[in-house]
């Protein structure tokens, strides 16, 4: 299959490449589709833009792609129960052989060198590492790990491990309620601090838990994601706040086991707040509403504390916690991860209590594949900057940004998503607008190397820059590859 990629990107001229590295100029020049040298010129330019030492990468999550679930006795996940619960996922699918890379990781990593990409996200899958969520580690789980990043590296391909996809030991469900609990805080802290004792070596930089807010609100509050349950809200805001003190202990724990200069932080989709005219006051309106609408994650994470409004919202149904509890959560990090895909609302100054209005969005506001996948463009802008302004932020990545779309393979074979290289263009300019302001951010994850599992959407939403075929595991370039090959990574090379 690796062949089979290479091939593909050979049968796209010069001139066809051409073309697509002058569109990628398109936010910053008015002449857009130009094919002649001048092009080219402008690429480069384009790409000296962003930092030098600026990190192209694709992500992925282990349980969205490895299959293998019973193999080297990895115990089962909350996910695994919940993806053959019937009526949970809507192509009843799931992840249990996936994109089999547990076999193919081999041949997955060449195709992210087929990209040009330096860098890789990549989750842990806790169940493999510690069947049992605690106790004795699996040296067969952690094996797998250690192939991977072995792998990684002698292909020039920088690893960067997240510790908590959602994949959590169905033992700790059973045992503790998951979350509901603060010994699975503990628990993941002890299996964070574990595998940074073993991997840090090779992996210098580590998120603690990804979306903490999506793992909160679908699987513990309305009950479509794993494990499955609606909460009342007490017990809601209790999980919220276990999660949070999850993150801070791992940060500890990963600090005081991994190697000196382990790198750590979260990876959050921080709630995005634009504001809708970019004027003074509602810039500051929507920093403002930033804080408060993330109160429960990033604003406490950075803080050390919730917001009144937050405590004043959630009134007698707040969480318990303490002041060493608010400590732990606002361990410091090295750096911020960022889940970019949508703008979440756009902000209006306004003279009421809060100080900013959330503009409804009318049902004309365009969307990608999917209804909550808004097409806002500015949202990669505002959100690195709210999180550098307002928490003084000084690293951060774009853990993840991508779409999912519908391509076909037209009558030639190949597949041309257009759309999502529209979608991907248009974000990384305001990306661009963001890192040439001074913005910290120092890297760029693409969600995804390849379509995968797609949560409750099974198989049908595909996000990948490779097509998968998930009845032969044939993996083939999509045009975004080559978008990616000849614009997005060529500024790791300059
Ligand atoms: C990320 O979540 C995940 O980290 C990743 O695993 C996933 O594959 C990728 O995005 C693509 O979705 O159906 O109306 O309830 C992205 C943020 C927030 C997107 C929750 C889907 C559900 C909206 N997600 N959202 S709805």
């Amino acid at each position: 299959m690796t062949k089979g990629a290479a091939v593909l990107f050979n049968k796209f001229s010069r001139r066809h490449l051409a073309r697509l590295a002058g569109s990628l100029a398109l936010g910053i020049t008015a002449n857009p589709v130009n094919s002649s040298p001048a092009a080219d010129q402008q690429t480069q330019n384009h790409a000296a833009s962003f930092p030098i030492d600026f990190r192209w990468g694709t992500a992925t999550s282990a349980y969205q792609i490895e299959g293998a679930v019973d193999e080297d006795q990895r115990g089962p996940s909350i996910w695994d129960s919940h993806a053959h619960r019937p009526g949970t996922i809507q192509d009843r699918s799931n992840a249990d052989h996936a994109n089999d890379h547990y076999h193919l990781y081999k041949d997955d990593v060449q195709l992210m060198k087929a990209l040009g990409a330096k860098a890789y996200r990549f989750s842990i899958a806790w169940p493999r590492v510690f069947p049992e969520g605690t106790g004795s580690p699996n040296p067969k789980g952690l094996d797998f790990y250690n192939r991977l990043l072995d792998e990684l590296l002698a292909n020039g391909i920088e690893p960067f491990a997240t510790m908590y996809h959602w994949d959590l030991p169905q033992t700790l469900q059973d045992r503790y309620g998951g979350w509901m609990s603060r010994d699975t805080s503990k628990a993941f802290a002890d299996y964070a601090g574990y595998v940074a004792e073993h991997l840090s070596d090779r992996v210098k930089h580590i998120f603690t838990i990804n979306e903490c807010s999506r793992l909160v609100h679908l699987g513990y509050g309305i009950g479509a994601d794993a494990p499955g349950l609606k909460l009342p809200q007490q017990e809601l805001n209790q999980v919220r706040h276990h999660v949070a003190l999850g993150h801070g202990l791992a940060v500890q724990a990963i600090r005081a086991s991994g190697r000196a200069g382990t790198k750590v932080g979260p990876a959050e989709n921080l709630v995005i707040c634009v504001p809708a005219i970019e004027t003074a006051a509602n810039i500051g309106a929507a920093e403002t509403a930033t804080r408060e609408v993330n109160a429960g994650y990033l604003t406490v994470m950075m803080e050390g504390k919730y917001t009144e409004a937050y405590l004043a919202d959630t009134g007698k149904n707040a969480p318990k916690f303490t002041a060493e509890d608010l400590r732990i959560i606002s361990s410091p990090v090295d750096f911020v991860g960022l889940n970019v895909y949508t703008p979440h609302h756009y902000v209006v100054a306004s003279e009421n209590v809060s100080g900013f209005t959330l503009a409804p969005l009318p049902a004309s506001f365009p969307h990608m594949d999917a209804p909550w996948l808004k097409i806002g463009p500015e949202a990669m802008y505002w959100a690195p900057r709210h999180v550098e302004k307002i928490w003084g932020v000084r690293s951060i990545y774009i853990t993840e940004n991508g779409t999912s779309a519908t391509d076909q393979p037209a009558a030639d074979g190949h597949f041309y998503d257009v759309d999502r290289i529209m979608y991907l263009r248009n974000y990384l300019t305001h990306l661009q607008r963001a890192t040439s302001e001074g913005v910290p951010v120092n890297g760029y994850f693409l969600w995804s190397l390849m379509d995968n599992f797609e949560w409750t959407d099974g198989f049908e939403k595909r996000f990948g820059l490779y097509h998968v075929d998930f009845r032969t595991q044939r993996r083939t370039a999509r045009l975004s590859a080559s978008f990616y090959r000849e614009t997005i990574a060529r500024n790791a090379l300059v």
